[in-house]
């Protein structure tokens, strides 16, 4: 049995007491803020009507269907409400195995990385959020599709580079043209605009994005689809900020 939260009204945490459990499900109304950086859970699941904010110190999987019972994703309530969703890992992998639903509201995802060994945030599942999806993580795997208005994918790290069209490499972000191609947003943003990303481009990924706008990366001119297919192999002053 796992741990299980059951509440009607918001539920938030003392300073210096975290949750420690394999698993961790929360249920009822919420508001859920469990925040505290040192929180250990391996697997986490919500079905709650409201808002869910939770960090974990190390890395944590969301679960497939039925491992973890009745809320076996992360979802709640009817898919009209505002409601928003962030979970982070202060140091460690996020595995999202099932799907993670905010309705109308934005989704917020970080695999933290203090220490320098790029922990995947992996997408096996669909994650939607109308209101935006961010996705933050310095290696990614996303195998599912991320629906939004919105779709920002940027490092954790300041200092991380990017590659679109290549794969994960130490200290880079890479995003196959696989990985793009389960993007399903109005605009998609890649890059930290405020970090000092070095963006490349290693094949004509973002030639197929499903987005009416692409735009990469802090001093980059914005990428229309229609010229994305243009942008060549780390060649493109667009596409590669200069220090
Ligand atoms: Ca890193
Ligand atoms: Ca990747």
């Amino acid at each position: 049995m796992p741990s299980a939260l059951n509440s009607g009204g918001p539920v938030t945490q003392q300073a210096g007491a975290p949750i420690v459990a394999d698993d961790l499900l929360l249920v009822g109304a919420g508001p859920y803020t469990l925040t505290e950086t040192t929180n250990n859970v391996s697997r986490l699941a919500a079905s709650v009507t409201n808002a869910v904010s939770y960090t974990n110190a190390v890395s944590l999987t969301i679960p497939p269907g039925a491992d973890l019972s009745p809320g076996d994703r992360v979802d709640g309530g009817s898919h009209d409400q505002q409601r928003p969703i962030a979970i982070d890992t202060i140091d460690g992998f996020l595995t999202v195995a099932n799907v993670v639903i905010a309705g109308s509201s934005t989704v917020s995802l970080t695999a933290g990385d203090p220490n320098g060994v790029d922990p995947d945030l992996t997408i096996n599942a669909p994650v939607i959020g109308a209101g935006g999806v961010t996705l933050t993580a310095d290696n990614m795997v996303i195998t599912a599709p991320v629906i939004a208005s919105i779709a920002t994918l940027q490092p954790f790290a300041s200092g991380t580079d990017i590659d679109l069209g290549g794969v994960d490499t130490a200290n880079t972000l890479g995003l196959t043209q696989a990985e793009l191609n389960n993007l399903r947003a109005g605009i998609v943003r890649i890059g930290d605009f405020s970090n000092t990303n070095n963006i490349t481009v290693t094949a004509e990924g973002v030639g197929s994005v499903h987005a009416t706008e692409v735009n990469v990366g802090a001093g980059c001119e914005r990428l229309k689809r229609g010229d994305a297919g243009n942008h060549r192999s780390g060649d493109d002053p667009c596409c590669r900020r200069s220090a």
